[in-house]
């Protein structure tokens, strides 16, 4: 990387601080996870304060396989490996910066991970990519600043920059996928106008957490904890449920607000990732003690009851999902969403009894209550 790029890296940061908005006022939710990754973890778990860099530069940046772009039109496209696959990225703010040229080359990504971007400098030119993890409604960030993924990409032509399996980019891009999703899913299906305050997510921490406005994760590849997590922020700031904390174990029985709380982030996880087609969909990374979690077939053994959260989900999910297994309710996620939305519900009982003023058929949503709490 030449003088003009580490210019560029040491000064953005600097940019982006000016224009970050506001420290998030203080909020008592917390939700630790005890069980789903550390099986020990008590209040003194501190998060993981070493220095990690911000600054990420692709593994690979090479000419993409659509050969070149017309003039004054070039592309980027943002991939990272998953499960041994390359996908796209989606919504990430991609900026580049020629020698000489002072318009401003911007565009984001698509859902093809595709940043179409406009403008003019000589073809060939290499011109500095960066492009920084941060929108209005959600960052990832190592607890200060924002990543920002870097590369060389010479302009007028197609270039793909790829981030490896479980490199630091597939880290955060793992998490900034799940988070776009969200906003994308849940646009469609509620609207946006409940997510008024941005959430940062933290990479790499000690403990997967929610708190004060803040999801921690350990893994930014554990998409199904990432979900999980990002929930809890969705919960609280759309008031669905009460604040509920404590240990959890995600097969034994406590309190009903807990359950609640716990088998909503993890139901709303699998609305995210899961195919509600799926006749026997399940987690990957959730509770590696009983892992993989299914959501539609669940173990005899799990404790019984809406005091116990697996089975909380898996009554959520059996609300919406097609899969027939002695239900047959579909309701759509908005009409869940708007049945809980403000409520700060404390049980899932509590959230039945709100989906029938809501207009769901008593009779089907009790067959679904059999099914998934066994009374
Ligand atoms: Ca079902
Ligand atoms: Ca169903
Ligand atoms: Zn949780």
């Amino acid at each position: 990387m030449g003088k003009f790029g580490i210019h560029l890296v040491s000064t953005i940061p600097a940019l982006l601080l000016a224009f970050a908005p506001p420290a998030l006022a203080a909020r008592s939710l917390e939700y630790w996870e005890q069980d789903l990754t550390h099986p020990v973890c008590t209040s003194s778990v501190t998060y993981s304060r070493e220095f990690v860099s911000t600054v990420i530069p692709a593994d690979l940046a090479r000419p993409a396989s659509g050969g070149t772009e017309a003039n004054r039109e070039f592309s980027v496209r943002i991939l990272r490996e998953d499960h041994g696959q390359l996908r796209g990225v989606a919504r990430i703010p991609v900026r580049l910066y020629a020698p000489g040229v002072f318009q401003r080359l911007q565009a984001e990504t698509d859902l093809d991970g595709i940043a179409r971007i406009k403008g003019s400098c000589y073809p060939g030119t290499r011109t500095f990519l960066v492009a920084t993890l941060w929108q209005p409604r959600f960052q990832v960030t190592n607890g200060l600043l924002p990543y920002q993924l870097t590369a060389e990409v010479p302009c007028g032509e197609a270039t793909e920059i790829v981030y490896r399996e479980n490199s630091a980019g597939a880290n955060v891009l793992g998490i900034w996928e799940i988070a776009a999703r969200s906003e994308r899913k849940l646009e469609a299906a509620v609207g946006l106008s409940f997510w008024k305050l941005p959430i940062e997510l933290i990479w790499p921490a000690k403990a997967d957490h929610y708190g004060s406005g803040k999801v921690h994760l350990v893994s930014g590849t554990h998409w199904d904890i990432v979900g999980h997590e990002l929930a809890h922020a969705f919960y609280a700031q759309a008031g669905l449920g009460v604040f509920a904390q404590g240990a959890h174990r995600i097969d034994e029985c406590y309190s009903p607000e807990l359950a609640f709380a716990e088998g909503w982030a993890t139901f709303f996880s699998a609305w995210l990732s899961l195919d509600l087609e799926d006749p026997d969909p399940m987690f990957e990374f959730l509770s590696p003690r009983v892992a993989p979690v299914r959501i539609e077939n669940i173990p005899q053994d799990v404790c019984q009851g809406e005091t116990n959260e697996w089975r909380v989900a898996a009554f959520f999910w059996d609300l919406v999902d097609r899969h027939e297994d002695g239900e047959n309710l579909e309701i759509p996620f908005g009409l869940l969403w708007k049945a809980l939305r403000g409520t700060r519900t404390a049980s899932a009982s509590q959230a039945r009894d709100s989906l029938i003023e809501g207009g769901v058929d008593r009779g089907k949503l009790d067959q679904v209550w059999k099914l998934d709490f066994g009374k």
